[in-house]
């Protein structure tokens, strides 16, 4: 979208990050600002509080660097709530990830501004369907003439949609339709020959999901399945079965079945071993996003919440995406087993073994149904894009109430 240069145009954004925990929090966060940056010209500085993390999805990282530009975005660490700022520090549009706190100073030059920042809570992904209702929703400030917006994406056209850029497309099927290009990524992971010509199934996953299980399902299952696992990811099943610790460059073939640890990969070749990948189990938000881009079928292991709220969540989705893909329900029963969801009493399959056959006969389908459900969501238009149209309407207006 070209904005235009009236003055209800943004040319500056600070993005707000505090990573909680793992690597979805600045995940998101990079890839926006890099997208906001690159498609749209916007001057943008992220504020990270963990270099740490952001260096193992972003290599060029430098730990030790108050401010760093990478990829023409101006990283921040975001060491401090202290400090004052003037109004000339303050950026068009503030962004807090996740309602993270900004700093007090920064709050209190916001109010000095003139005309004001857009300031957007970016809020995390949910299927449910409250977030229609509460996506854009104004929370005025209790003491200072500063409005705050709920940003929500999602998976309808009354929220912000998904994090997209917009070459992806065109670099996926350019890497999915060169099989050199996949074998020779493959290899350089350390695949051999034959683990190229398997079933390859990539897995992230939290430490809680069943691996033992499906593990011995595949060891027992007729097809060669190869398991592509980053360093960190379910290490005790891993180590389990690799008799070993499992370092990058580890591989271990039982019956069916071989695991081979790979490093922990930047974040644009983890999009590509999505995309070289016959399924790949995801989880939390961002690598959940990137395989429904993918275009294979996944399985999502959700991020764990007290009282099981997150079942409600997963819920929610698969009711969606079963429905886009056209009602194929084995992808429904093999998620919730995964994730500790599944009911007894809601029939289905009751082995593993079971269970796997089915969804591996079901894969082909489920793929041709991923890419409907890819098209249906991006008619939704990109997360980067939607929050710039909701900031120039909401910058609009403020221009109008002066005039
Ligand atoms: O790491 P996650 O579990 O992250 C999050 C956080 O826990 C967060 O607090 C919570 O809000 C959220 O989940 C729901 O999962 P996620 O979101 O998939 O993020 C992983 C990121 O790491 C993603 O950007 C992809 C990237 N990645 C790589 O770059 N290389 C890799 O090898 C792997 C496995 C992942």
């Amino acid at each position: 979208m070209q904005m235009s240069s009236d003055k209800s145009s943004a040319a500056s954004l600070a993005l707000f990050c505090k990573v909680v925990d793992n690597f979805g929090d600045i995940g998101i966060c990079w890839r926006l600002a890099r997208q906001l940056r690159q498609e749209h010209g916007i001057d943008v500085t992220l504020w990270v509080d963990d270099l740490r993390s952001f260096q193992r999805i972003c290599p060029a990282v430098v730990l030790d660097a108050r401010l760093q530009p990478i990829d023409g975005v101006a990283v921040r660490h975001w060491d401090t709530q202290d400090g004052t700022y003037s109004t000339g520090d303050i950026a068009d549009i503030v962004i807090e990830f996740f309602a993270c706190d900004i700093p007090p100073g920064y709050i209190d030059a916001m109010a000095a501004c003139e005309p004001r920042p857009v300031w957007l809570n970016l809020e995390g992904l949910s299927a449910e369907e409250w977030v229609e209702g509460c996506h854009t929703l104004p929370s005025p400030h209790p003491r200072l003439p500063l409005t705050k917006y709920f940003f929500f994406p999602g998976f309808t056209s009354k929220t912000g949609g998904l994090l997209h850029e917009s070459s992806l497309e065109e670099q996926r099927e350019r890497f999915q339709s060169d099989p050199a290009a996949m074998s020779a990524f493959l290899e350089r992971l350390g695949l051999m020959p034959k683990e190229i010509g398997s079933l390859k199934a990539s897995l992230f996953c939290y430490p809680h999901a069943p691996v033992p299980a499906l593990f011995d399902t595949w060891r027992s299952g007729g097809a060669p399945v190869t398991c592509l696992v980053p360093e960190g990811v379910a290490i005790d099943a891993v180590e389990d079965f690799l008799g070993e610790q499992p370092v990058p460059g580890v591989s271990r073939t039982r019956d069916a079945l071989t695991v081979r640890v790979l490093p922990f990969l930047p974040q644009e070749d983890y999009d590509k071993l999505l995309w070289a990948c016959d399924l790949n189990f995801v989880r939390g938000e961002d690598s959940f996003v990137r395989a429904q881009w993918a275009g294979k079928p996944f399985i999502w292991h959700i991020y764990p919440q007290d009282k099981n709220l997150h079942h409600k969540k997963l819920r929610a989705f698969l009711q969606r995406y079963q429905a886009g893909i056209g009602s194929i329900d084995s992808i429904s029963e093999l998620s919730l087993r995964w994730n500790g969801a599944w009911i007894a009493d809601e029939g289905g399959r009751e082995s593993w073994a079971g269970l796997w056959r089915t969804f591996e006969k079901d894969m082909p389908g489920i793929a041709r149904g991923a890419g409907d459900w890819r098209r249906d969501m991006l008619v939704h238009g990109d997360l980067a894009m939607n929050l710039l149209k909701f900031v120039h309407s909401i910058r609009s207006d403020a221009a109008q109430k002066k005039v």
